[in-house]
């Protein structure tokens, strides 16, 4: 459904639609015909018995979305510690999902059977299983630099790792981490044909997991940016033909893919150039005024297809598996630039058309804008301010900006709209600004509750936004919602911004911590399944399993590895319902759900040995677990999935031996 701007009415020509006699005046008969309506009440009576505005009213009337009604967009918004992934509807902001990715996520079995355990397990590091993940920045896949749909893609902080979400069942399907790095922050960002999914450092440490101490920082603790080749046929991505560039070792920040004017680069924020690295008890200053000391760090520019070629000819040293452009060789190829940027910059990002290139110093009061033509010009003339320590040119800074817009303190990340308009969100004054990319003026500014962070706008990192809508995403709530107790939810407020002036319509708590950044998408872009076909489905490939069960070939079959019990769920039976096994035998079920009725899922658990399925309809799931402990344990389904839910249940035998 498309809502044109045109089409919103003013707030108080839509009160006068509806009959409210509001000060701006409204007829007598239009107030009559109202109250009837409303059952005599009124409108302006409900209003003031809630103590509501007519800018609240309007604002419901923006986000209010009837029952059964669908919302216009998809807000995919990372999950944060909770290391899963949150789907919301905009504008009604209601939550429709929360996806397990790098965390166990019980109501969807994610990590309480065979395949999602085993896909928990790829993200390990160093053989360490890991349960929980820093998620930041959910990146939807793009054809020619727009939201194509199809995949997401996201990343954890604390344990590098990059996951892959198939937006065709609204689940992940792949996690990858590599060992060349120990933490990253500039992920995920997708080049415009999603070729690559990016990945950068943020703390440099020695590449490949060895140990050199600290005080050998300058000489053995080193960046890198990962290149993940995502091969879209198979919805995977393939580290052995992706590959990574040495960086120096200052601290990787945000990042973003050129498009358009500026395609085949990618861009990467970084804070100490200084290159601290604390030691507040070992006669330093702590790390944290080590790293703000200089007034600019370096923006990297970096031509990757240029350095894909370099890949392509070899020139490259294999570390923890990957295959690594040594900085030496980076610099050497013109493979790496620096621009300066002020100071202690956060946020990246790159202007619809691409010829711009938007960074927010966080200690700065400008969002400064680079221009890609003027970047290429520099590079092709040779023209360079200096080297870094390592070798690298650094571009000359004026030369290299169209301009800056003075927008307040604190400039981070910045979003865009259909009409020229970027958004920044300036965490200090906890504010959004609205600026003017064609003359770099201020047009508006909105405060937020409280501490935004990122800022999402309706299809904002594409090369055609839609302007609308945007979610400021609040660190802090404070006093906006009901006490909970010292551990406060975050804050998603949405935001209009159809008009001159941008007007808050809704606040909606996130008790997950702490979301970092969102993509919004239109909903009809999305073509999700809502039946696994035919039934037998493995969610993981998409393909019939091989231990697919059909109605009327159950059955229990003892092997050399144990017990493989093939059981159906339909409603409102397990068949078999008894299982009976030896205590200490290892126990296969494999469990399809034969339905193919639209919500017709089923749950699976047995008492006490921490299994729990999901079984969607048309879904079948593995678990492999040894009954080691004798005795009797009922299994059941867990959704309320018939009025013979309760009755949907059976036992689990375990002989004592
Ligand atoms: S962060 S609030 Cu994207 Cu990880 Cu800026
Ligand atoms: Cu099946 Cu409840």
């Amino acid at each position: 459904m498309k809502t044109s701007t045109a089409k919103w009415m003013c707030g108080a020509a839509m009160l006068l639609a509806l009959g409210c006699n509001g000060s701006n005046g409204g007829g007598a008969s239009a107030t009559g015909s109202a109250s009837a309506s409303l059952g005599g009440s009124g409108l302006r009576d409900m209003m003031e018995k809630r103590g509501l505005s007519e800018a609240d009213v309007v604002a419901a009337l923006k986000t209010y979305t009837p029952t059964g009604k669908h919302d216009e967009y998809y807000l995919f918004a990372s999950g944060g510690h909770g290391g899963n992934l949150i789907v919301m509807g905009v504008p009604s902001m209601r939550i429709l999902k929360y996806i397990g990715v790098f965390t166990p996520e019980p109501w969807q079995g994610y990590g309480y059977g065979d395949q999602t355990n085993a896909l928990l397990k790829q993200g390990s590091r160093d053989g360490k299983m890991l349960t929980w993940g820093d998620m930041h920045h959910p990146a939807l896949s793009e054809t020619k630099g727009d939201y194509d749909g199809e995949y997401i893609f996201v990343n954890d902080k604390a344990n590098p790792r990059i996951a892959v979400v198939s937006l065709k069942d609204f689940a992940t399907t792949q996690i990858v981490a590599s060992e060349l790095i120990e933490s990253e922050h500039g992920a995920t960002f997708v080049t415009p044909d999603t070729e690559y999914v990016i990945e950068t450092s943020q703390y440099p440490t020695p590449l490949g997991g060895r140990f050199a101490d600290v005080k050998q920082f300058n000489d053995e603790y080193r960046g890198a940016v990962i290149f993940w080749k995502f091969d879209r046929a198979k919805g995977r991505l393939v580290p052995e033909e992706s590959w990574a560039m040495e960086l120096p070792p200052y601290m990787q920040d945000l990042a973003d893919a050129g498009k358009l004017a500026s395609d085949g680069y990618i861009f990467i924020n970084s804070i100490n150039t200084e290159r601290a690295y604390g030691g507040n008890m070992e006669g330093n200053p702590p790390l944290e005024s080590g790293v703000s000391q200089n007034d600019m760090d370096y923006l990297h520019v970096i031509p990757w297809r240029k350095a894909e070629a370099v890949v392509k000819a070899g020139k490259t040293e294999t570390i923890a598996g990957m295959r690594v452009i040594p900085l030496e060789t980076a610099v050497a190829e013109g493979l790496l630039y620096f621009v300066p940027e002020p100071k202690s910059p956060h946020g990246v990002d790159v202007s619809p058309d691409g010829q711009d290139i938007i960074v927010g110093g966080k200690l700065d009061t400008h969002a400064t804008v680079f221009s890609i033509e003027k970047i290429k010009a520099l590079i092709s003339a040779g023209t360079v301010a200096g080297k870094d320590p390592y070798g690298v040119p650094i571009l000359p800074f004026q030369e290299a900006i169209r301009g800056q817009c003075e927008i307040g303190l604190g400039p981070l990340h910045t979003q865009f709209d259909n009409e020229g308009y970027a958004y920044t969100s300036v965490f200090i004054e906890s504010k959004v600004a609205k600026w003017s990319l064609k003359d770099l003026k201020l047009v508006d500014k909105l405060p937020t509750h409280y501490n935004i962070g990122h800022l999402a706008a309706a299809e904002g990192d594409t090369v055609s936004p839609d302007g609308k809508f945007l979610v400021a995403m609040n660190k802090w709530a404070i006093d906006r919602f009901a006490p909970v107790g010292p551990l406060l939810p975050q804050n998603f407020q949405l935001v209009d911004t159809t008009g001159q002036k941008m007007q808050l319509l809704y606040d909606s708590p996130i008790p997950l911590g702490e979301p970092h950044y969102a993509q919004m998408i239109k909903a009809d872009k999305i073509k999700a399944v809502d039946i696994y076909k035919p039934a037998g489905i493995n969610a993981l490939t998409h393909q019939k399993d091989e231990h697919a069960v059909e109605g009327g070939k159950e059955r229990v079959v003892r092997a050399a590895d144990g017990v493989h019990v093939y059981m159906t769920a339909v409603r409102s039976h397990f068949t078999p319902d008894i299982v009976r096994v030896k205590e200490g035998d290892t126990v296969h079920l494999h469990i399809t759900n034969i339905e193919q009725a639209k919500d017709a899922t089923h749950g699976f658990t047995i008492a006490s040995q921490n299994i729990h399925l999901s079984l969607e309809p048309g879904k079948h799931a593995n678990v492999t677990f040894v009954a080691d402990r004798p005795g009797v344990y009922p299994m059941y389904c867990t959704e309320f999935c018939s009025a013979l839910h309760l009755e949907m249940a059976g036992y689990f035998l375990v002989e004592p031996k």
